[in-house]
């Protein structure tokens, strides 16, 4: 263990290979390594041309990385979801091909040509906008994060799913490119009895839910674009709506028509399936901002330590719908010891924030926890202190502290602590 420290500080200080070879005792077999010394086949043949790859593929050693969904979970896989493997990440982006998805009737594939996006009801004059009618406005860019209100949900009741990609990957954080909703409405012309607007997708199940003006007119955005290329069909191509900070059901994709009104639709929606039942038998309404939460990413049970005792990173990621992260707190004990993650990477609103903890591993059990705190000062709750406020019959909006215990081989554990 002293050791351990003591060849730490070479470690960290630019001695990598050295250090690194001795704490992992593997310095003396590196040396003669073959993987080093001899010609590997990838030397020995002139690689594919600029002309092979017009649109680039990951690794195909990186095949393992994907979405992945949990097929017991929905009766079918057209109105279902899966998850991104946040365990494969860093950063604070997610891949447009890794971002999870959340459909009631299955991918739509819109023809942009055939696009058009409506405006209509409490307005001085409806408009129909086509894409490139859409594209004369004033664009911005904005990094948010995305969470399905049911994401953790399974976890309510007890540890369930092994895997931060199953317990927390209902997210994704992106880039997005396109035009503020408010500067649409004012094309239109709200009348003062506008008061909610209910947008709608075009897909089968022509999802709609009722959003109030106020954050409508705030930061809500048209977007064609994630992480600089037009979105993918999964993620509502051509257009969908960005709703910041707010759960993932508002953020209407392939966007098609926006109805103001002077009160919400609830008769007409989904509201009643994410709303968030209480012990005594009432709802929490309204609930549509995410709390501040966190995960730790690595280590996690899909990924185990496997370099063994010595230097390591701990990272996670960290959220909160209603502003920045500030500060992650971790704990390798089960809350008996916590300290301050080092937090790296951009800090933006209403985006997913990124924390490591570099320590010296000693081999022994670890029980990990992160604790997020928001820019409001909000603290992420225990499971416990969630389950006493709000019961064990919730299924939305679970940010309470996920624990994983890692034994003396480096696996991890979906568990719970109390
Ligand atoms: N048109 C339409 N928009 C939709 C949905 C849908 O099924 N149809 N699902 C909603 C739900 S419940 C979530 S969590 C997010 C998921 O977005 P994603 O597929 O980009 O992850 O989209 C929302 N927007
Ligand atoms: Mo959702």
């Amino acid at each position: 263990m002293s050791e351990a420290k003591s060849t730490r500080r070479g470690f960290l200080t630019g001695g990598a290979v050295a250090a690194g070879g001795a704490l992992l005792g593997a310095g003396a077999a590196r040396a003669g390594d073959p993987a080093i010394l001899e010609k590997q086949p990838w030397a020995q043949y002139l690689g594919e041309g600029v002309d092979a790859r017009p649109y680039g593929y990951p690794s195909p050693f990186e095949a393992h990385v994907v979405r992945r969904d949990v097929p017991w979970l929905t009766a079918d896989a057209v109105s279902s979801v899966n998850f991104t493997p946040l365990h494969e990440l860093d950063g604070i982006i997610t891949p447009n091909g890794l971002c999870f998805e959340r459909h009631h009737a299955g991918i739509a594939e819109v023809d942009p040509a055939e696009y058009r996006l409506m405006i209509n009801g409490l307005v001085d004059r409806s408009l129909v906008f086509t894409l490139s009618d859409l594209m004369r406005f004033p664009r911005v860019n904005r990094v948010h994060f995305l969470e399905c209100a049911a994401n953790s949900g399974m976890e309510w009741r007890g540890a369930q799913l092994n895997g931060c990609q199953f317990t927390h990957g209902m997210i994704h954080n992106v880039m997005y490119t396109g035009v503020r909703l408010s500067d649409l409405l004012n094309e239109a012309g709200v009348k003062t009895t506008g008061k909610w607007i209910l947008p709608e997708g075009a897909d089968a199940s022509a999802m709609t839910r009722s959003i109030p003006m106020e954050k409508a007119m705030e930061d809500c955005l048209v977007a064609f674009k994630m992480n600089g290329e037009a979105l993918r069909p999964e993620q509502g191509y051509p257009v969908r709506l960005v709703v910041p900070g707010w759960e993932g059901n508002m953020w209407v994709k392939w966007l098609r028509r926006i109805e103001v009104g002077d009160e919400p639709w609830h008769h007409r929606e989904e509201t009643s399936k994410y709303t968030d039942l209480l012990p005594n038998g009432k709802a929490r309404f309204f609930t549509w901002e995410m709390d501040a939460k966190s995960v730790i990413t690595n280590p996690s049970p899909q990924a185990p330590i496997t370099h063994g005792p010595g230097p390591m990173v701990l990272t996670g990621v960290a959220w909160s719908g209603r502003g920045t992260i500030p500060r992650v707190d971790v704990t390798l004990d089960g809350g008996a010891n916590w300290v301050e993650a080092r937090m790296d990477g951009p800090s933006l609103d209403k985006s997913m924030h990124r924390f490591y903890h570099d320590f010296v591993w000693d081999g022994r059990p670890l029980l990990l926890q992160s604790r997020a705190h928001d820019s409001t000062g909000y603290v992420q709750p225990t499971k416990d202190e969630l389950r006493k406020a709000r019961g064990e019959n919730s299924i939305y909006h679970n940010n309470g502290i996920q624990t994983w215990a890692v034994n003396e081989s480096g696996e991890a554990e979906n568990v719970e602590i109390s």
